[in-house]
């Protein structure tokens, strides 16, 4: 018998503000809390669909911000919304993109709240909408990002002694290059464990080979966007002075990007996330051409909650990641607005296996954290 097709009856958004456990310092933003816009739909039959909307510390990363999301979302994309078959997300999607250019961030949460409800119409896991997964646990590195070499390094001790994390990110860019780098190798022998260093495109070229003189033999592997995101060429360069691998994030964001990635060789790694690629079908479509160039696969976050880290582990699940993951910020946020939390054992976040996202709002935390 054919499906009967499911409407969309309502459509909710929620702008929530969580505080963070510790002050969270990348190169251009000190964050002490986090804010999200969580999209809900319920179809004619009563299920619900949610997805989330993350700006990594807010506008600085991409222009966008949870108001102005919010805003375009109820002026311009519900009404599309309105009545429609979940069944046809790609159609949907598609009028999106003739509505709004750009806003990555908020499409994505439309994509996942339509992918969700549909997964959950089905009964399956949003993972099956993709053909499966292949893992059911994911490696997750914890991201330092404290400032302070000593405060770092107890912190990352404390998650390898609690058999959280075993691979660290190191939040860098402040400083001055040489002496960041130096805080670096530093915090990485301490450790004992690998390490990734974070610039979010704060350093120049000559920044970056003077930051790798100090890098170079270090237990620093893996150095993830120290140029601005359109300096491929720069990128490319640094990649073929150095033995850490270059790690494309601000500078992968589209397919279009990738193309060039590619084209230019700028990277061996690039960070898949949601948010930044507008939604899972292009984060999936970006991971392919990757896979396809040879280019490492690394589950990235823009510091999404248990909401968007579930649907980027229902997406990551999928893929033949040899970069482990990041989604680490569930687990930095002071609070949870999940009924159930997210699971971190063995060194490893687990794919929720129940149907759609696998998680559930608490809809009294929902209202707690919701902006007034
Ligand atoms: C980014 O650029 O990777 C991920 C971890 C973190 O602390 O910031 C984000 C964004
Ligand atoms: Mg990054």
């Amino acid at each position: 018998a054919a499906l009967p097709a499911a409407l969309v009856r309502s459509v909710e958004t929620f702008i929530v503000d969580i505080p963070l456990r510790r002050v969270h310092k990348l190169s251009r933003a000190v964050l002490t809390h986090q804010s999200y816009l969580i999209v809900r739909l319920t179809t004619a039959d009563g299920v619900q669909g949610i997805g989330e909307a993350t700006v990594p510390g807010g506008p600085w990363w991409s222009g966008e911000s949870v108001e102005a999301m919010r805003a375009l979302f109820l002026n311009h994309i519900a009404p599309l919304l309105d009545g429609r078959d979940i069944f046809s997300a790609n159609a949907i999607m598609a009028e999106i993109d003739q509505v709004a250019y750009a806003n990555a961030a908020l499409k994505s949460a439309v994509e996942t709240a339509l992918l969700d409800a549909t997964a959950r119409t089905l009964s399956i896991p949003m993972s099956g909408l993709f053909g499966g997964r292949i893992a059911d646990a994911l490696p997750v590195l914890w991201v330092l990002a404290t400032g302070e070499l000593e405060a770092d390094v107890a912190e990352a001790q404390a998650k390898i002694d609690a058999g959280l994390h075993r691979r660290f990110k190191i939040k860098v860019g402040r400083g001055d290059p040489g002496d960041d780098a130096r805080r670096a190798v530093e915090t990485a022998s301490a450790i004992g464990c690998p390490c990734s260093i974070d610039l979010n495109e704060a350093w120049s070229f000559a920044d970056s080979t003077r930051a790798l003189a100090v890098l170079d033999g270090s237990g620093v592997d893996i150095l993830e966007q120290p140029l601005p995101r359109a300096d491929l060429p720069g990128l490319a360069d640094l990649a073929r002075r150095s033995s850490l691998a270059i790690m494309a994030d601000e500078s992968a964001c589209s397919t279009t990007d990738m193309i060039s990635v590619i084209r230019e060789r700028a990277a061996s790694y690039v960070s898949l996330k949601i948010s930044k690629a507008g939604g899972p079908s292009r984060m999936l479509a970006i991971a392919r051409m990757a896979q396809a160039a040879g280019i490492n696969l690394f589950g990235g976050t823009a510091l999404d909650s248990s909401i968007g880290t579930a649907a980027n582990l229902q997406c990551c699940s999928t893929l033949p990641l040899a970069g482990g993951t990041e989604l680490f910020m569930p687990l930095l946020l002071a609070d949870d607005i999940l009924e159930e939390p997210l699971i971190y054992r063995d060194f490893c976040v687990e794919v929720p296996s129940g149907v759609g996202l696998g998680v559930t709002i608490d809809d009294a935390k929902l209202r707690h954290y919701e902006r007034k």
